[in-house]
């Protein structure tokens, strides 16, 4: 291999069973589907990696390994491995040991751990927190320092209340490990990851510029993650509010329900793409139904917003009506003022918009009424969804608990105040909406309220 490909960091993730090492490694390559997790011991048999790459180059390698599970034993087979008048140094017994019967028989699991390692540029010695610094783990620790390869402790499970990190920092330091990166793989620390590639690149100082492109794709990412996810949120609260239902009185209860569904739907759309871009599973998160009150009747026809868009511009009586919601009157009012601006509406190229106005107006003369989301409803979806996003950006890969789609405690942004403009716009525009029929998602207004609402999620 030239130096213009160098080959990937390879660490091995070593340590006892069941502190986490398959789980350290879901997390760190986001994937919720690697190996195998469960409280079970001994669940991972066998040695199993993962490559992370950047713009196609791979940079580094991670090998979960078997839990060691005899070291104690093992240890003193190796300090008897010496022949008489003989003292080897660590690595030597290593690997006289992985050259003898043993290591394929009562010690197998334990060899497969030490090729693994020794087959590595470093280790990753997880340890669970919130155990005592047990002999066994003493033992192991020397085992292991006998492949004579750069070891980084993880301190796993520190987010749990009972957790000893005073005392496996005196322990590790007194077997000379002084530097060591605290994690939680199934909430970890939100700099978890550059802190662990940070540590690792002071043991590893000819990797530093792999380890920072490492970090430093994973921070755009982050960026580029949270962009994409506030993008599709605003999509369905733009949806959702210019979401609208011309149906007559006998229709309504049902247009009622069909909207609730319709809404229902559009919001588990909405979770299932933000459990997407985040690499969760589908059924990673439960969501409470949305507690739909009814729909909002509205009178939209003579919104403010809708007249504009016509060009028409308001008077006297006729605005004060359009902002005091229109009645009947009004309406034959609306009427003549309609007709009165077609001509300029076709001068003005809004002659599509006209139509769709046209239209609406006819059936508010045959008796439809006109149904769209509550705003209320508007406000549950923009929060309940935030709230799912700010939980996805701390989850890490190896969380089995499902997700809760819910409300935030404290937030008070959408809760009380008024509704950003542009959703009161969007009202006003029902061909904004994909729930509506000839939808026109790419009209340059919706793509401008869309950018607009983004300082608001
Ligand atoms: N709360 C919490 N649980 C963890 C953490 N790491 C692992 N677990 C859980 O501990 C158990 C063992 O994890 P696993 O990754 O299979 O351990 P391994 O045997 O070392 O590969 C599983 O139930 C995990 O969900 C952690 O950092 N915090
Ligand atoms: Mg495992």
């Amino acid at each position: 291999m030239t130096d213009q490909t160098p080959r990937p960091l390879c660490l091995a993730v070593v340590g006892h069973t069941n502190v986490g090492k398959t789980s350290l490694l879901r997390t760190l390559t986001r994937d919720v589907g690697f190996g195998e997790v469960s409280h079970r011991p001994s669940t991972t048999r066998h040695v199993e990696g993962a490559r992370l790459s950047v713009d196609g180059e791979a940079l580094l390698e991670l090998y979960d390994t078997p839990g060691l599970e005899d070291a104690i034993a093992l240890l003193d087979y190796l300090e008897r491995l010496d022949r008489p008048g003989e003292r080897l140094d660590a690595p030597a017994r290593t690997e006289r040991f992985l050259q003898g019967s043993e290591a394929r028989q009562r010690f197998e699991q334990e060899a497969k751990v030490l090729r693994q390692l020794l087959a590595s540029d470093a280790g990753l010695y997880v340890i669970d927190a919130r155990e005592p610094v047990l002999a066994k783990y003493r033992d192991e620790l020397q085992v292991l320092a006998g492949c004579g390869k750069p070891l980084l402790p993880v301190l796993n499970f520190v987010s749990a209340a009972d957790h000893r990190e005073a005392d496996w920092r005196e322990a590790l330091a007194r077997l000379g490990l002084h530097a060591l990166v605290r994690f939680d793989s199934v909430a970890p620390p939100e700099d978890g990851e550059r802190r662990l590639y940070e540590s690792l690149a002071l043991l590893l100082e000819h990797s530093r510029p792999a380890l920072q492109r490492l970090i430093d794709d994973q921070q755009a990412q982050r960026v580029a993650r949270q962009t994409s996810a506030t993008a599709l949120i605003a999509e369905l609260l733009i949806d959702c509010a210019a979401c609208r239902r011309s149906v007559t009185q006998e229709e309504g209860p049902a247009a009622v329900e069909a909207l609730r569904q319709a809404v229902r739907q559009r919001e588990q759309r909405c979770v299932a793409q933000l459990l997407a871009l985040y690499a969760f599973r589908l059924d990673d998160a439960t969501s409470a139904d949305l507690p739909l009150t009814d729909g909002r009747w509205g009178d939209d026809l003579f919104n403010p917003e809708t007249l504009k868009q016509l060009g028409v511009k308001l008077g006297g009586g006729v605005a004060a009506g359009a902002a005091a919601g229109a009645g009947i009157d009004l309406l034959v009012g609306g009427l003549t003022l309609g007709l009165a601006t077609i001509a300029g509406a076709v001068a003005g190229g809004a002659l599509q918009t006209m139509r769709g106005y046209g239209g609406r107006l006819m059936g508010k003369l045959k008796g439809q009424r006109e149904l769209t989301v509550d705003d209320n409803v508007l406000r549950l979806l923009a929060l309940r969804q935030q709230q799912l996003l700010a939980v996805l950006t701390r989850r890490g890969h190896a969380a089995l608990e499902r997700i809760e789609v819910s409300l935030p405690a404290e937030q008070t942004q959408w809760r009380e105040g008024k509704l950003p403009e542009s959703l009161k716009k969007a009202r006003a525009h029902p061909q904004w909406s994909s729930l509506n029929p000839r939808a026109r998602l790419s009209d340059g207004e919706r793509l401008e309220a869309l950018e607009n609402l983004l300082p608001h999620l």
